[in-house]
């Protein structure tokens, strides 16, 4: 017969063990939930990977050569900006889309690391010599965003910026 003390203790001691196995499942299945939110509802995706470039040759490699920096609209409501970004300035500094385009930036360094931050907005990448990085964000509203390089890149690092534009000029 076992001791009547020790039973009633792994008694409590099971409770418990099922208690917390129950938490740990409903935390898995809200921190599922959350992340599912995130990227659905809230439409936040990590920066993609678009393949690696020999860092000593970005202008001479695609689409950093040809069609080179800048703003290309790729359909009614999409654009693409190929950025290229070198100490200490973003190419293209000043980019103009209307409201409601898709803009896909693929952009890379061309000497050391720089960052790239269009505040207002959950565009927020580095820019990494040798890799290239592609991210895309909807702009909706018309209005003014300052963007930024966020990674000390040396002596002109604030001078590292520009300006995007949300025009009203049209949703086609
Ligand atoms: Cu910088």
């Amino acid at each position: 017969m076992e001791d009547p003390v020790v039973q009633r203790r792994e008694e409590i001691a099971e409770i418990y063990e099922k208690g917390f196995l129950a938490l740990s499942a409903v935390m898995l299945v809200a921190f599922l939930g959350a992340l599912a939110y995130a990227a659905f509802a809230m439409n936040i995706e990590l920066p993609s990977d678009e393949g690696q470039l020999n860092p000593r040759e970005v202008r001479q490699t695609e689409p950093f050569s040809d069609p080179g920096p800048g703003v290309y609209q790729t359909g009614p409501n999409e654009y693409r900006v190929v950025l290229m970004s070198s100490a200490w300035r973003f190419n293209p500094a000043e980019i103009e889309v209307p409201a409601g385009s898709e803009v896909t930036f693929v952009g890379t360094s061309a000497d050391v690391l720089h960052g790239f931050h269009i505040e207002g907005t959950r565009v927020n990448v580095m820019m990494i010599p040798g890799q290239v990085t592609k991210i895309t964000y909807t702009f909706r509203e018309p209005g003014q965003h300052d963007f930024v390089c966020h990674e000390y890149c040396g002596i002109g690092h604030h001078q590292m910026y520009g300006e995007l534009t949300v025009t009203s000029g049209g949703e086609g």
